[in-house]
């Protein structure tokens, strides 16, 4: 895992994708200037100014995921059922509701026969056939990335080797990717677990990981579980992805040089989390999340002149926009953006959406609505 900006993380590894030119997110998405007046505009020493990082917010895997509820909805009319948040926001979730969505916790609660939409962070093979035997129409929505590692993880136990599986005990993805082989993954959640950790034979070890942890985390981790396993397999490549890893990158150049760094996501956004704890690491005199601009309070802007903003991976553009908004207000007008990695993925549409109504290839549309 490099500490270098990556372009397209392991793209050619992943099926069913393409690129176009275009950025994911575009840095110049014009916008209608929305005053509130919350934040009131007091001196500081020298001038205010905003560094805003890019790469931020949607990434390829949640693009896909949202846009094919929007297409599921389109097709199949109101309501379709999604299993879980269709991916860790707020204003995404919200917004997806007031179009039709039902978002549940497991498929039993889908009535049967009806249409449902597995979320970006995967599912086990349990809740696949949990849907089967409910007769649901099920629409995979989980990342490629995030499918990458279910086939690793398979991979690797029909060899036979133990997986320690670093991740958060209780995410989604953690949870998905362990039920691939339950009796050969054990889940390691911090550096702190390796000295307890107790394996069936330290000559026959592999670890992978969740997506969306901090880099310098998992490699401390892994640090500490050589120390104690020296024949410690790695992964055959990164399992933190492309747009964890890029977003991370941009938020420890910006750091060093902000008084206050302030992150958009959600609170059971690990990738969104993870930001604002390597924003503290890096430097950021103070760092804060928020779903909402509106979040923002006044105290946090005492003194400061530089505010690093950013993103995390399941945030829409538009939650961004509202926040320089508001901090344009408070006189921090002069935004510049912090570039350390342009994004060009997109995968393609989950297979149960790709043909329209007649049988014709439904080319996937970018510009899901919730952004
Ligand atoms: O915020 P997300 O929905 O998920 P986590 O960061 O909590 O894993 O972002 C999309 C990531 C995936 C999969
Ligand atoms: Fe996929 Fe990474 Fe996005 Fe998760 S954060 S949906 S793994 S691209």
């Amino acid at each position: 895992m490099s500490d270098t900006a990556q372009q397209t993380g392991t793209a050619q590894q992943i099926p069913n994708q393409r690129t176009i030119g275009a950025p994911v997110v575009s840095l110049a998405m014009p916008r209608l200037r929305r005053e509130t007046g919350r934040l009131k505009d007091r001196p500081v020493d020298g001038a205010k100014k905003v560094l805003l990082a890019a790469p931020r917010g949607y990434c390829a895997g949640v693009d896909r995921a949202v846009v094919a509820v929007e297409k599921a909805l389109d097709r199949y009319g109101a309501p379709v059922y999604v299993r879980k948040q269709i991916v860790h926001n707020v204003h995404v979730v919200k917004t997806l509701e007031k179009m039709g969505a039902i978002f549940v916790d497991e498929v039993d609660e889908v009535p049967e026969g009806a249409n449902v939409v597995f979320s970006a962070h995967g599912v086990s093979p349990a809740v696949v056939g949990a849907a089967e035997e409910r007769g649901l129409h099920a629409i995979d929505a989980t990342c490629p990335l995030v499918t990458k590692v279910h086939r690793e993880a398979v991979r690797f136990a029909k060899q036979d080797m133990e997986i320690l599986l670093i991740g958060h005990t209780g995410h989604e993805e953690v949870e998905g990717t362990s039920g691939e082989a339950p009796d050969h993954i054990t889940i390691v959640n911090s550096p702190d677990d390796v000295d307890t950790l107790e394996v069936r034979d330290p000559e026959r070890l592999v670890w992978l990981s969740q997506t969306t942890l901090s880099v310098d985390e998992t490699m401390e981790t892994v640090r500490r579980l050589r120390e104690r396993f020296p024949k410690l397999q790695d992964p055959p490549s990164d399992d933190i992805c492309y747009a964890t890893q890029n977003r991370q990158v941009a938020i420890k150049k910006i750091a060093p040089q902000a008084d206050l760094v302030i992150v958009v996501g959600s609170s059971n956004s690990s990738n969104s989390v993870r930001l604002k704890e390597v924003a503290l690491e890096y430097g950021a005199k103070a760092a804060f999340r928020v779903d909402f601009a509106s979040e923002v309070r006044q105290e946090w802007l005492e003194g400061v002149r530089t505010v690093g903003v950013t993103s995390g991976a399941s945030v829409p553009e538009v939650l961004v926009q509202e926040l320089l908004d508001d901090l344009a207000d408070a006189g921090y007008s002069d935004v510049e953006a912090t570039v350390t990695a342009e994004e060009d993925l997109v995968f393609s549409l989950p297979k149960e959406l790709r043909q329209d109504a007649n049988g014709k290839r439904d080319e996937r549309a970018l510009g899901g609505r919730v952004r």
